[in-house]
């Protein structure tokens, strides 16, 4: 057919088109003329008139891809922490400038226009923001792909902290309405819930099974454009949220029974409505492992509609969908595919295997024993009698393989089963994703290496050709253009802007590191974004921070792996020693906290408060007289990130080794010239690498010491016996100093390190209070300090999430670019 024209009107991107179209959507859209129209408005019509622009690309995009025989990227994510649009799309379009502009000609600020936006918080953390970094790389890469979630109607909960707790307050997004979203109501699908199954024979005499539901809802699709980077390539972001299914099917289910059908809608639009705040998975909560199979049922029938439409024969679907399991919360999926191939589409179980396993591929991002999901099997076989039943043929035919190839080791058959038997019974699905995927993959080399030899070595052993190693990255274009545009500005005015897309070419920088006014301009920028924290952290917690003093950073979910108590020990220890000697000679630091503890996590919300008691006494204390100051930035999302990466001078990676997969916020620290002090954990390892030990700051126990140190039984007792200032630290904690007198309050937290310390902060300590004082002596000398922050930057190309992209697309997905053209 034809192409569709969209040239002209709202399509035109000249300056006077921006500004038209954005007139027009004030008035038009918004109702509203200039005089009257709100921040909110002055917002919307902003949006709309960038996605106008997004749309026209989006457009091009499906009729350029339609027909062709291509092959799509599903990435299956139950979070997606995409962050603000609308900076981020002024940026890909190359439209930034103007728009500030337009913003400038009508009088108002459009920073206050961006603030405006509320940014969708459907994740957690980690891994949410790595699925966005990943639709961000795979469009500017002109890679065809869909990534389908969960539209949460109410996603993250904003944080604030009062009287130094945490208290979660419910996230609005949709609050004022989302312009950046279409809704799809004619692309629905019907997912259904419990009941029974029950056997028949086919029209060709074949023994069939088929899924008599209890319940029945409706998926109703959510798009929302993704542009990748100064490329046409529109890709699309489906998001499902769940009604209840169409009044008239109510009555012949419900028949009079209206009070039935109202119990109904609210059961049916609850699977969408919340987002479980915890960044590990909630054991055996059904409405969870509703909604998780709820959106993968829901992409699944998409995707099989998709296909259908250009015609495909199902055998060959592999070829033309690689589907991508963000860990397990979607490995769901390999059930529910041969439940439509077999059940639906009336495939024979090998043919639908052999589809099934060549289409999935499966990403793993813990090692945490805890986090690895499994679901009792009653509430499994409940919700989905069908699959359970599918899962135990899947493990029939597995554990049969597994037999043949080591005959009499009942004891392997045990731990490789999908059903953990152990006590109780319940549904592996790391297992299931595992034997339903052809490739696996962890997001850092340590990581991958650990899943290898310990969470997944039955698997590696039998089908080692299936593992590799995938590192995670993250998006230059949000967090560097978008986050620093000082030193972006500056590092365009030395190398050029081809690093935007391929960021391997910071590396041309290094040379700058040698040069003393390049070294000056460098500072300049840290301090402009030093100052900008510093207000930012005056408007919110009233704290005064000095952009002078060493900014020490450490901002992620709040967990006792990840240390942020370390840190805290670490500055009392400063404290102890500037009261034990009032002249003790610090470099002035600043240490900045920030990240969400799960509602349910009681430790990690004690550690928040005690950030902030320990905040409390050492800044009002006039014997530390401007040396340390400690300030927990309330409610960290990807709107407030922006803020803070740009502004560290340090970066704090301190989890126990062998437990963080890999980190993100690592790379985007040191992505901004922020020195790391960390220990050989996830990503971390790497990092050090490609930076260079002498620009790392390197303490602690390696991943196998830490193994070992457990394995010959870990007394944290001996550490504290040990080291005099840990002693004394411990005991300020202890006594109530942090906590008027209290000597309760904390008592817990105390407790756990002496007598358990499973993370082994004491063992740690030491090495990093040492690491730490050279940390001091590193900064003192701003100019080595500069050359390492230069040299930080320059050699994070490896971390953009570009590469990773780019090897999931040769190792996994076999996918190629399909460029875009406009016209
Ligand atoms: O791979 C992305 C991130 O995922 C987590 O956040 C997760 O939720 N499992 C990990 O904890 C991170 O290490 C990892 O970077």
């Amino acid at each position: 057919s034809e192409p569709v024209s969209c040239t002209g009107g709202r399509a035109d991107m000249s300056l006077d088109g921006l500004r038209r179209t954005f007139r027009e959507h004030v008035f038009y859209t918004q109702g509203r003329f200039p005089s009257v129209a709100t921040r909110n408005d002055l917002y919307m019509a902003f949006a709309y008139t960038v996605r106008d622009q997004l749309l026209h690309r989006w457009i091009k995009t499906v009729e350029q891809m339609a027909g062709k025989d291509l092959k799509i990227v599903s990435y299956l994510s139950a979070e997606f922490l995409l962050g603000p649009h609308l900076e981020n799309n002024l940026i890909n379009l190359g439209i930034y400038d103007d728009v500030l502009g337009i913003a400038k000609e009508e009088g108002f600020d459009i920073q206050v226009i961006f603030d405006q936006e509320e940014e969708p918080g459907l994740g957690n953390g980690g891994l949410g923001r790595l699925a966005a970094c990943y639709l961000d790389s795979l469009a500017s890469l002109e890679v065809p792909a869909i990534g389908y979630g969960i539209r949460y109607e109410f996603g993250i909960f904003d944080q604030e902290i009062r009287d130094g707790w945490q208290v979660e307050r419910t996230d609005q997004w949709l609050r004022l309405g989302n312009p950046w979203e279409l809704a799809r109501p004619e692309i629905t699908c019907r997912v259904s819930f419990g009941g029974r199954t029950e056997p028949y024979q086919d029209d060709r005499g074949r023994y069939r099974v088929r899924w008599i539901p209890h319940r029945t809802v409706k998926g109703v699709a959510y798009d929302t454009p993704i542009l990748g980077y100064r490329v046409n390539t529109c890709n699309l972001l489906r998001l499902w949220k769940a009604e209840a299914i169409e009044s008239f099917e109510f009555e012949a289910f419900n028949v009079g029974d209206y009070y039935g059908a109202v119990d109904e809608k609210i059961y049916s639009e609850n699977i969408t409505k919340v987002l479980y705040p915890n960044d590990e998975p909630v054991q055996g909560k059904q409405l969870r492992l509703e909604q998780q199979y709820f959106f993968v049922s829901c992409s699944l029938q998409d995707m099989l509609r998709i296909y259908k439409l250009g015609g495909g024969k199902l055998d060959r679907f592999s070829r033309h969908f690689a589907i991508q399991l963000n860990d397990t919360h979607p490995a769901l999926g390999v059930a529910e595919l041969m439940r439509l191939l077999v059940d639906e589409e009336g495939m024979d179980w090998e043919p639908a295997w052999d589809v099934t396993c060549k289409t999935f591929g499966y990403t793993n991002h813990t090692l945490l024993p805890e986090a690895l999901e499994k679901w009792p099997v009653e509430l499994f076989a409940g919700l989905f009698p069908r699959h359970m039943e599918i899962i135990y043929e899947i493990n029939r035919r597995f554990l049969d393989e597994v037999r043949r190839r080591w005959p009499g080791d009942e004891a392997r058959v045990a731990r490789m089963s999908l059903i953990d038997e152990s006590g109780g019974r319940f549904v592996r699905m790391a297992h299931l994703a595992c034997v339903g995927s052809h490739a696996i993959n962890g997001v850092a080399e340590l990581h991958s290496r650990l899943l290898k030899e310990d969470v997944l070595r039955d698997f590696h052993e039998m089908t080692p050709e299936k593992f590799s190693n995938k590192t995670n990255g993250v998006t230059p274009r949000r967090f560097l253009v978008l986050a620093n545009p000082g030193l972006t500005r500056l590092i365009e005015g030395k190398i050029g802007d081809t690093w935007i897309r391929r960021p391997e070419e910071l590396r041309k920088l290094e040379p700058c590191a040698d040069d003393p006014a390049f070294r000056e301009e460098w500072r300049r920028v840290k301090l402009e974004n030093k100052k900008n924290l510093a207000r930012v952290i005056r408007e919110r917690t009233g704290i005064e921070v000095d952009p002078a003093s060493m900014f020490d950073i450490q901002v992620k979910r709040l967990h006792e792996y990840k240390r942020q108590h370390l840190n805290v020990l670490h500055i009392i220890a400063l404290y102890d020693r500037i009261k034990r000697n009032p002249s003790y000679d610090l470099c002035p630091r600043t240490f900045i906290f920030g990240g969400k503890a799960a509602p349910g996590y009681f430790m990690a919300k004690l550690i928040i408060k005690l950030i902030n008691s320990v905040g409390d006494t050492v800044n009002r204390d006039p014997d530390v007289n401007g040396r340390l100051k400690v300030v927990f930035f309330p409610d960290l999302n990807v709107k407030n990130a922006k803020f803070i990466y740009p502004a560290a001078d340090l970066s704090e990676q301190i989890s126990t080794a062998g437990k963080e997969a890999s980190g993100t916020g690592n790379m985007k620290f040191s992505m901004n010239g922020a020195l790391t002090i960390g220990t050989l954990d996830g990503a971390n390892v790497e990092i050090r690498e490609e930076v260079g030990a002498e620009n790392f700051f390197l303490f602690g126990l390696t991943a196998e010491e830490v193994y070992s140190l457990k394995r010959d039984g870990y007394r944290p007792m001996e550490y504290f016996q040990a080291n005099p200032e840990l002693q004394r630290v411990v005991e300020r904690i202890a006594s109530g100093y942090f906590s008027n007198g209290d000597r309760e309050l904390f008592k817990p937290l105390v407790d756990a390190l002496m007598f358990h310390d499973t993370f082994m902060l004491f063992a740690d300590f030491g090495s990093y209070a040492d690491v730490q004082g050279r940390v001091d002596e590193a900064y003192r000398d701003r100019e080595h300090w500069t050359r390492m922050s230069i040299l930080n930057s320059a050699r994070m190309g490896k971390f953009s999430s570009d590469r990773a992209i780019r090897e999931y697309c040769e190792d996994i997905w076999k996918v190629k670019p399909v460029p875009i053209l406009l016209e």
